[in-house]
């Protein structure tokens, strides 16, 4: 199924399912290279969402800004690579989508414990906005708001679940976006967590 969010978005929904086994030890083994840390952003507050990366670049925050980077700040090391399921599902969801050839070279993950939010914001900081954003879900359930290209334009409120996938691209690529605090709400296989995979084109 593919159900359309806007003219660029679609939600997936399950379509990770088929991978969660071969996902979840992958990520372990990026977790073992780069650990999960709380970032602080520009204006000097924590984030509530924990982070680390794998691919050849990384996402990173500090005092002095956001930025992509090819090595862990905090071990100096380049960045895990990506492991090839995680690659796979992101070429074959964005090509769900009706985005053939996708070929991230960053995937964000970021992990959400009871309370953890991200409040609305633009992914800005990629170099090509004509590649589309691939999100996974695992985990916790939450709710995504989807809003405009304006901070202040209402957003739509949608629940995401684990193995749900959505592709971002086109003219929604800049769309405002977040995460409302997440319930504790412990899912079977992960806990009280939620992990969150973001593909993109970042160089
Ligand atoms: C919609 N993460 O890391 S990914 C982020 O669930 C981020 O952790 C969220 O937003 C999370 O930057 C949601 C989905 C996402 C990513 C980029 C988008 C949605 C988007 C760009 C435009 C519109
Ligand atoms: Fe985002």
């Amino acid at each position: 199924a593919r159900e359309p969010l806007g003219t660029g978005a679609f939600v997936l929904p399950g379509f990770a399912l088929p991978f969660v086994d071969e996902l979840l030890p992958a990520i372990r083994a990026v977790e073992a290279q780069a650990p999960f840390r709380h970032l602080v952003t520009p204006g000097g507050f924590t984030m509530s969402v924990a982070l680390t990366n794998c691919g050849a670049l990384g996402w990173t925050s500090d005092r002095r800004g956001y930025r992509y980077s090819a090595t862990d700040p905090d071990s100096g090391r380049p960045w895990p690579a990506m492991p090839e399921a995680l690659a796979r599902l992101a070429r074959e969801a964005a090509s769900a989508a009706g985005f053939d050839g996708f070929a991230p070279d960053a995937c964000l993950v970021n992990r959400y414990a009871p309370g953890a939010r991200l409040s609305l914001h633009q992914d800005k900081d990629e170099r090509d906005y004509g590649a589309p954003i691939v999100s996974v879900s695992l985990g916790m359930p939450a709710v995504f708001l989807f809003g405009g290209l304006a901070r202040g334009d209402k957003a739509a409120r949608v629940p995401l679940a684990h193995g749900d996938v959505v592709v971002w691209g086109g003219e929604d690529r800049l769309r405002y976006h977040g995460v409302l605090p997440l319930k504790d709400e412990p899912h079977p296989l992960l806990g009280a967590i939620r992990i969150n995979l973001t593909f993109r084109k970042a160089g």
